[in-house]
Formats: C-alpha cells, sequence, structure tokens
C-alpha cells in the first residue's frame, strides 16, 4: 500500500510551530479537550439526534472499537459517503480515534467517482447510508464492490440490507484503541474539484487543517454560544472547515446538520435552533434572498452568511444586510489549502466587492503572468500559493504533482485573481478548463472523456457558459458520426455511465466540426476557447 503522507520541508514545518499555527493537535485531542470543558453541552442537532460533546465522543469510541473489531487496521483507508445526518460526525471521529483515514466522497457521486477514490486510496472500507434523497446507495455499493473487492468492508447507517449496520458493528469491547496519531500524520483525504480528468486526493494533516478551521472559527467570531447550520453537504471543505462543522465544534459551538439546503428545510431549522451562522454556494443564496422576505419562519438568529465556491457578483452581494439582516461574509478557498475571507468588520464595499484575504500572515500569496513573471501590483494574473495549511502533494498522483506544483513548493490554483492594496483577492476568472457549476467543479477533459465513449460520437468539446442562476453551466459541442443521437438520449446514456448527476452536459450542441488551424492542428483548449466565443457571439446576435 502506498503510505498516505504530507511533508513540508523541515524549516517550513519549524517555523509553522514556532509560530504557533501548528500546536500538536489532532481531531481525538480537540475533542476531548472540550469534553473535559463542557461534556453535557450540546454538540450536535442532526434529524432527531441531539447529542452532548460527551455523547459524541463516546459514540466515536464505540465506533472506533467496532471498526477495528470489524477487520480494519489502522492506516487503512476508508471511503466515506454520507450525507447531513449526524452519524457524519460520530464516524468520523471514530476513524479518527482509530486512526482509520477517512476518504471524503460527496453524496452526488456515483460509481465513476467512488471507484476512483477506493482504487487511487487503495481503501478497504466504504461507509454509506442506506438511501438518501430517493437514492440506495447499498445498490451503488454492489456496483462499487463489483469492480474493487478489495473494498471488503461496508457498514451502512440505516437499514444495512447484505452489509454490516452501524449499530450492529461487532463488539470491540476486547478492541484496545491505538495511541492517538502523531499530529503531523495526515488525517483523511479529501478530495479535489478536478480541473483535469478526476478529482484528485488531498491529504491533510492534524496540525495543518486543525490550524485552518480554529483560525477561520476565530475569523468567524465563533464561540460556545455560536450555532453553526451546515447546509451544503457536509463532506465538502467548505462547510466541513470553513470554519465549518470541525471549527464550530473545536469554538464548543454548537452545529445543526440540515438535510438539505433549500429554503424549505433550513429556514425552519434556522428559527428553532437559533443558527447564527452558516455558509452556502451563491446560486442557493440567490434562493434564500429570494424566499426571505415572505417565510413564516424567524431568521432573526443570523448574525453571518457566508457565500463561497464560486463567484458571488458584488450585486447580489450588496443585497444581503438589508435583506437578510445578518453580515455576509465572502470566502474563496479550496480543498488544497488556502481560504481566504472578508472579515465581518471589513467595510461593506470590501464585503461586497471582494473574495476576501488568506487566514494566515504566513499564506505566501504570488500572482504572476502566464510566463511565471511577479505582475505589478492591482494587475490581475495566476495565483499561486503556499502556506502553513497549503499541500505540498496531492496523493499517489506524480503527473499531477509536476503540473500543480512548482520546484519551490507554491500551489498552482488554476484562479485568476487581482490583489487590491488592502491585500483583498478579486477573484476573476480560471485559467484552466473546468466549469464551476454551482460550486460544483467539473473536469472539461473528463466529461470529454465520457462523451467519446458512445458509439455515435465522434469529437467531443465541453465548455461553460454563463447562466443566470448556477454562475455557469456545461455546455458539450458535439460532432455526431452515423445517426445523431437525441440530447435526452445522450444525457440519459452519460448518468447510466455511474456519473455524478452534476456532471451531465446541461446543455448539448451538435455541430458539423470543429475548427483547425491551417497545419489541421489547434489545442483542446484554444478549440473550447472558440466554440464558446462563437456560440456566445451567435446567442447575442
Ligand atoms: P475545489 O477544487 O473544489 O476545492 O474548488 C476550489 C476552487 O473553487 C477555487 O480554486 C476557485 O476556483 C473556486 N472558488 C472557491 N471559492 C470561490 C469564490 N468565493 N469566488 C470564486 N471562486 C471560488
Ligand atoms: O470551493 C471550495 O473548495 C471552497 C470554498 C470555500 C473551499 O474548499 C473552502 C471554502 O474551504
Amino acid at each position: 500500500m502506498t503510505p498516505v503522507q504530507q511533508v513540508w520541508p523541515a524549516e517550513f514545518a519549524a517555523r509553522y510551530r514556532d509560530k504557533g499555527y501548528w500546536r500538536g493537535e489532532t481531531f481525538t485531542s480537540f475533542l476531548r479537550a472540550r469534553v473535559t470543558e463542557m461534556p453535557d453541552r450540546l454538540a450536535v442537532v442532526g434529524g432527531e439526534q441531539r447529542w452532548s460533546f460527551a455523547e459524541l465522543e463516546a459514540r466515536a469510541e464505540a465506533i472506533a472499537r467496532g471498526l477495528l473489531a470489524l477487520g480494519l487496521q489502522p492506516g487503512d483507508r476508508v471511503v466515506v459517503q454520507l450525507p447531513n445526518i449526524a452519524e457524519f460526525l460520530s464516524v468520523v471521529f471514530g476513524m479518527f480515534r482509530a486512526r482509520l483515514v477517512p476518504v471524503y466522497a460527496l453524496p452526488a457521486h456515483r460509481s465513476v467517482e467512488i471507484v476512483h477514490f477506493a482504487r487511487t486510496a487503495e481503501a478497504r472500507g466504504y461507509i454509506i447510508a442506506d438511501r438518501h434523497e430517493g437514492f440506495d446507495y447499498r445498490a451503488l455499493a454492489d456496483e462499487v464492490l463489483g469492480e474493487v473487492p478489495e473494498l471488503a468492508h461496508v457498514v451502512v447507517v440505516g437499514e444495512a440490507g447484505p452489509f454490516t449496520a452501524l449499530d450492529a458493528l461487532p463488539d470491540g469491547g476486547a478492541v484496545a484503541l491505538p495511541e492517538d496519531a502523531d499530529p503531523s500524520e495526515v488525517a483523511f483525504l479529501q478530495i479535489s474539484g478536478g480541473s483535469t480528468g478526476l478529482s484528485k486526493l488531498i491529504p491533510r494533516t492534524h496540525d495543518d487543517y486543525t490550524y485552518s478551521f480554529r483560525a477561520s472559527a476565530e475569523i468567524c467570531g465563533l464561540n460556545p454560544e455560536s450555532v453553526y447550520l451546515a447546509a451544503l453537504p457536509v463532506a465538502h471543505n467548505f462547510p466541513m472547515s470553513s470554519p465549518g462543522v470541525f471549527g464550530a465544534l473545536y469554538a464548543g459551538a454548537r452545529v445543526v446538520l440540515a438535510s438539505s439546503p433549500s429554503p424549505e428545510a433550513a429556514f425552519p431549522l434556522i428559527a428553532r435552533e437559533g443558527v447564527t451562522i452558516t455558509g452556502l454556494v451563491p446560486p442557493l443564496a440567490l434562493l434564500w434572498l429570494q424566499a426571505a422576505p415572505t417565510t413564516p419562519h424567524d431568521l432573526s438568529s443570523l448574525q453571518v452568511l457566508q457565500v463561497g465556491g464560486a463567484k458571488f457578483l458584488a450585486e447580489s452581494a450588496r443585497r444581503v444586510r438589508p435583506v437578510l439582516g445578518c453580515t455576509l461574509q465572502q470566502v474563496f478557498g479550496m480543498a488544497e489549502g488556502l481560504v481566504n475571507y472578508t472579515r465581518l468588520d471589513d467595510a461593506e464595499e470590501i464585503i461586497v466587492t471582494t473574495q476576501g484575504r488568506p487566514i494566515s500572515p504566513d499564506d505566501e500569496v504570488l500572482i504572476l503572468d502566464d510566463a511565471g513573471y511577479p505582475l505589478p501590483e492591482g494587475e490581475a494574473g495566476n495565483l499561486l500559493t503556499r502556506g502553513p495549511y497549503t499541500i505540498r502533494a496531492y496523493h499517489n498522483n506524480v503527473g499531477a504533482n509536476a503540473r500543480a506544483f512548482t520546484q519551490d513548493g507554491f500551489y498552482r490554483t488554476g484562479d485568476v485573481v487581482k490583489r487590491l492594496p488592502d491585500g483583498s483577492l478579486v477573484v476573476q476568472g480560471r485559467a484552466g478548463d473546468h466549469i464551476n457549476r454551482a460550486g460544483e467543479k467539473i473536469s472539461a477533459e473528463e466529461i470529454e472523456d465520457h462523451l467519446l465513449g458512445h458509439p455515435s460520437v465522434f469529437d467531443a468539446a465541453v465548455v461553460s457558459l454563463p447562466d443566470d442562476f448556477l454562475g455557469e453551466r456545461s455546455c458539450a459541442f458535439i460532432i455526431a458520426q452515423g445517426e445523431k443521437p437525441k440530447a435526452a438520449a445522450l444525457k440519459a446514456w452519460m448518468r447510466g455511465r455511474g456519473l455524478a448527476d452534476f456532471k451531465v452536459p446541461d446543455q448539448i450542441v451538435f455541430v458539423d466540426g470543429f475548427e483547425t488551424t491551417a497545419v489541421g492542428k489547434i489545442s483542446r483548449k484554444e478549440l473550447r476557447a472558440s466554440l464558446r466565443r462563437r456560440f456566445l457571439a451567435q446567442a447575442e446576435g
């Protein structure tokens, strides 16, 4: 098995420790600290479950023993695909206690993605819910097991069918739990949005991740009176750590898990639980702004609405305070590390027009031209970054590492940004070919690869088009061969491949050919850009 690791050069690690960013904390040690300080305080609310810090820890320990008794061993990777339910937290804290390494999948992922995560991580287990939003994850587990039999242990929250129920793990009473992890060890694998090809796995250590959510909790003003609503899927880095569920628990605050981010599901929870802060992607923020004026639910407890994952336009941002009566916080982050926040006491103009500034004084930010030279202050260019919670390498992906990181360890974010004199960043767009569909990142290349697998597709190019609601939507330009398929049939075929639904192109346009240069060559990148340009010009004209 390829070991999971994340290593910073010694002089950087020493500096990050000296400056007090890395404090030797782990998930297990910080939960222990909260239990010691406030055992009976309510920590987690999800569905019918209401757990104190002590109860969360007790459940995590029982799960840790049960998973080890099942046959998993410290160091093993386990794909965790759970919706926003309380058990998400007992399972992952249980895994940290047993030194098992979660690989976070989103509820929207299907067999293509899960097989890829399981193989790349060499996972030995898979933890799912029985059903969620009408989808049966046990059927998905069957399908995945057919391709990756090494994924021997499937654990189900709810009705287990042929698998093991979380509630019926073998009795681990006699199992000795391992010592707590070394804080420089990898705690889990997070997934990237995947700008080229399939998602990459992101190894995050206890030291670096606890720093990112501890500092985030402080920037977001969390304290034991705060109530954080996880509205977005909690496996995503934003609701997980910015400050997310872990930042909230770190601060002794309460976490409330919403089964869906829709106003219908979230507004009653805000009123009932006195939610003070939550995070949304821009399209959801627009839905909330639309629904808030006429809702019967009292939203007055809400102090901060965070918006991130994709660019929130100033016109919409300006409406947050008047309509919702709370402070907007823009969040520009990435699972690889760097997270920027507008500060709660920033001037309204900064909050509305920028995507914030980095968490750490030691987040190094470079803005370079395409040749790699620094640009004069204020000019837009490629964002590169390095710092105390930004990774230096992906897991098990030599090719991606060579492309995504410079010799001296800077991560090439793929974002085009400019920096204002106060250090705030304004996101201008992406350098790469990916679609940011309401915060879900889709690689054009991955989708083109799938389309090329269809017998009637001769060639395909996938581009992003501006969309009033989603921000960006995906459009596939297709050259057919033989009989031209119907767009709906092609979409159904894509779904049948076992691909997450959000990756199925929103729009399909058949074309007779793709342009080429005089020598009959054109890069995929130029091709996508030119198709997009011509389509938009036609749509306008
Ligand atoms: P992921 O790879 O899924 O972690 O997505 C990270 C990417 O999401 C960033 O590199 C940006 O392209 C995009 N992103 C995140 N937050 C924002 C934001 N507030 N504004 C614009 N783009 C964002
Ligand atoms: O989009 C993201 O990946 C993201 C957005 C906001 C993120 O990872 C984060 C905050 O931590």
